[in-house]
């Protein structure tokens, strides 16, 4: 019989024997025999020495990849007679490439929120925080927002109870830090907010907002249009035309909407922005009814409130279509920021 073929064989007979194997003590004769210091595997090692030169090497790899399976079996067979005695790391291949490891990054939208918040934070405004869950007083009622008003429909506010619901913007925040302190507030607030809106390519039930609020003697609209051009100059470039329109919230008076010139099609019109403009804030003066809320004298002091979308800003700088991306969570989306 050939060399190879009685190698072969030995693995057959020390499969058959180690299967067979009641008890650790014949295992450990079984391990002896076949791959102890005299075993017949050792042997086999020593003797191919002896071959002829041209059948050495292959009858050399043949009988170590035996001794490995038989080394194998023997230690699966350890490891049912005496479970945990070997372990996995023993059991694995080392020679296995690794896994590919790759790093973390930030969300699009902790990236953008990021970037806005330190231009704040640059122009003398504070970062604080607040809670999802509020109650209809500070996102509604101390905001000016009337019983009857459209935005106090069930239809746009998720509701816990009659009284308790997620907050539908950031605005509660603003409140209840003007109710803890006195002016002057300059404060940035950034978070999740909740509407019922059936969702869409623009529009999700869970979005982000940043609001803004300053508050002290002699604010005027002025400086609401300095700091919110210089906000808006700041995040899209030296080049940025700013544009205020008269607009509608129940909680400032006057109120405005807040555009810059469409880059894409230099202000000429376009898919993306229709009229040459794209909205980006809404703002005003605090109405004096909201400060009469927080217990401020609207004789004494004034102030302006901002707000934004993060989806939407994030959509624009990046030229994202559709805002349900955000949480979907595919990583092809999020390794591109
Ligand atoms: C906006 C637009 C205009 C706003 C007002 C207030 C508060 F609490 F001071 F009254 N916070 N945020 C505000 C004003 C928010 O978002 C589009």
């Amino acid at each position: 019989m050939e060399i190879q073929d009685s190698i072969k064989n030995l693995k057959n007979e020390a499969d058959k024997e180690i299967g067979a194997a009641m008890d650790q003590k014949s295992l450990e004769e079984i391990r002896i025999k076949y791959l102890g210091k005299k075993g017949i595997l050792t042997q086999i090692l020593h003797s191919i020495g002896e071959m002829p030169q041209d059948k050495r090497p292959q009858a050399g790899l043949l009988a170590n990849a035996i001794k490995g399976e038989i080394a194998l079996l023997y230690r699966k067979k350890l490891e049912e007679l005496i479970p945990g005695t070997v372990g996995i790391c023993t059991l694995t291949d080392l020679t296995l490439p690794g896994r590919k490891m790759t790093a973390g990054r930030f969300h699009p939208l902790s990236l953008i929120s990021d970037e806005i918040l330190q231009i704040f934070k640059r122009l003398g405004f504070n970062v604080v925080d607040g809670r999802e869950i509020e109650t209809e007083y500070y996102n509604f009622e101390a905001l000016n927002t009337p019983e009857d008003h459209p935005a106090r429909d069930l239809q746009d506010t998720f509701y816990i109870t009659r009284d308790i619901l997620l907050r539908t913007h950031t605005s509660p925040v603003q409140i209840r830090v003007m109710e803890n302190s006195k002016p002057p507030i300059r404060i940035v607030s950034s978070g999740k907010c909740y509407r019922r809106d059936a969702s869409d390519a623009t529009h999700s039930p869970t979005f982000h907002q940043i609001e803004g609020l300053m508050v002290d003697k002699g604010v005027t609209f002025a400086h609401l249009k300095g700091i919110l051009s210089s906000f808006l100059v700041q995040l899209f470039g030296v080049n940025t035309v700013v544009r205020f329109t008269p607009s509608y919230f129940p909680f400032t008076e006057p109120s405005v909407e807040v555009s810059i010139g469409c880059w894409i099609c230099k202000r000429k019109g376009c898919h993306i922005c229709g009229n040459g403009y794209l909205e980006i804030l809404g703002a005003g003066m605090v109405d004096p009814n909201v400060f009469k809320y927080v217990k401020y004298d609207s004789k004494k002091y004034s102030g302006f409130a901002f707000g934004m979308g993060i989806e939407r800003i994030a959509m624009l700088k990046y030229g994202i279509e559709d805002i349900r991306l955000f949480l979907e969570n595919d990583i092809r989306f999020l390794k591109q920021f």
